[in-house]
């Protein structure tokens, strides 16, 4: 039967793994980890394919545990940082584990049978550790030689920065993290993306001198775009996980202009959609790229998993709205967040008020028409639409009737030239 490295390796998702794990994955089932460090507070889509692989190591039948960083976030991971990171406040750390907990208890089952998920914060014992103790019981486990040796570390000595001993010794608690799982949870395999590799492995060391036993790691490649951007940076910036700070519209928005060169390979890192799906999505995208089959069905699949059934037919509703579709059922933010970039004014609500303003005012105001009978003409030529509804009266009047929500009007000449009037 497949294994979940054989899972994990058609999708592109194997990058290195432990000798020997193959063969006790294919024996029995394991407790593995993942850890996520709150440094904001929310994740964003560099964590979807760590939740994905918990996720996907569950459903083999393996028990997944999610571990928020909440000692280890007071410190700073450096693995795949050229500069020192600055500290957070303490309590905007405790903050952000709250907010991140939330986002990863929505990627595992907790209610599994046999197999039943974990959610763990290493604050819980990190911050209780005596120093004394951890010096004597931890730190004289690994030399600083073999420290050094370690990409994270060794990029950072030759850099103008260096290095603070506070980061230096993150890989001892993650080390520390990994013996502290397997001795009381029995945890014996740690993965996440290969700038974890060396603080994998270095938990895998100390587990081997101090209990004697052999523990495991698997790391997934970093997600990479053909073009050589960096991957999860829309325009406007980071594309998180929590709806507040991107919303599922934008979302949606940012996997539906995925390339075609990136997107089947996307498909099998962040869906769950079978191998022959895929390749049944690969083969349509290739014969039609302009149908963006294979992008479609990454948008979706993603916004359902992260934002569930009802926002994604809202952003899928809103995807429409751009291409004339109805704007009546969507909510100010909705429309503002559609319409963010298209040419916009700000019109006095009054001007709104009683008779309101005419339609060919309005025209010239957003510069639609360059004069009255410019704008004459195009309404009755019946190229003109209000929130995406055609309007062939050049006698109409907008009132606060046509706003959406009180506060604004779409405006739209032709097929897509589109502009948004702001009610102040
Ligand atoms: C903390 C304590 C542990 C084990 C791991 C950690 C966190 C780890 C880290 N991870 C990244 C993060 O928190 O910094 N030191 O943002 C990212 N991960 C996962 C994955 C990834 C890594 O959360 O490659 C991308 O998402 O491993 O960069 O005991």
């Amino acid at each position: 039967m497949a294994t979940i490295l054989d899972e994990l390796h058609w999708r592109g998702l194997l990058y290195d793994s432990s000798d020997g794990l193959a063969e006790v994955l294919t024996r029995e089932h394991v407790t593995l980890y993942i850890g996520f460090d709150p440094s904001a507070s929310s994740l964003h889509i560099g964590h979807l394919v760590p939740l994905l692989t918990l996720a996907r190591f569950q459903r083999f039948g393996h028990t997944p545990i999610a571990l928020a960083g909440g000692g280890t976030g007071l410190i700073g991971d450096p693995s795949g940082r050229t500069q020192e990171r600055q500290l957070l406040s303490k309590a905007q750390v405790e903050e952000n584990v709250e907010a991140i907990k939330r986002q990863l208890a929505r990627f595992i089952d907790f209610n599994a049978q046999a197999n039943p998920a974990r959610l763990i914060n290493n604050a819980d014992w990190l911050t209780r550790l005596s120093l004394m103790d951890f010096l004597r019981d931890t730190g004289k486990h690994l030399t600083v030689n073999y420290m050094l040796a370690k990409d994270s570390v060794r990029s950072r000595l030759s850099s103008e920065t260096g290095i603070s001993f506070t980061e230096f010794s993150y890989m001892l608690l993650q080390a520390y993290d990994f013996a502290y799982l397997f001795e009381h949870h029995g945890c014996t395999l740690q993965a996440g993306g290969s700038d974890q590799w060396g603080n994998i492995t270095a938990g895998i060391e100390l587990i081997r001198r101090v209990h004697g036993k052999k523990a495991y790691g698997v790391v997934y490649p970093l997600v990479t775009k053909a073009d050589g951007t960096k991957f999860g940076k829309s325009e406007t910036g980071t594309v998180w996980l929590d709806a507040q700070r991107t919303s599922p519209y934008r979302f949606y928005q940012f996997w539906y202009n995925t390339d075609d060169t990136d997107a089947v390979r996307y498909l099998k890192y962040f869906t769950s959609l079978t191998a022959a799906e895929i390749q049944g999505l690969e083969q349509e995208t290739a014969a039609q790229p302009e149908r963006r089959a294979a992008q479609l069905h990454l948008a979706r699949e993603v916004t359902r998993l992260v934002h569930g059934d009802a926002a994604l037919a809202r952003a899928e509703e809103a995807a429409r709205a751009l291409f004339g579709g109805v704007l009546s059922s969507l909510t100010a933010s909705d429309v503002q967040d559609i319409f963010d970039d298209v040419p916009s004014i700000t019109v006095p609500r009054h001007d709104l008020e009683g008779d309101g303003l005419a339609l060919v005012d309005a025209l010239l105001r957003c510069g639609i028409a360059t004069s009255k009978s410019d704008a004459r003409r195009a309404i009755e030529g019946g190229g003109i639409y209000v929130n995406n509804l055609q309007h062939a009266d050049a006698g109409r009047r907008l009132t606060l009737n046509d706003s959406i929500d009180g506060q604004f009007i779409v405006l739209r000449k032709g097929r897509k030239n589109y502009h948004l009037m702001r009610l102040a």
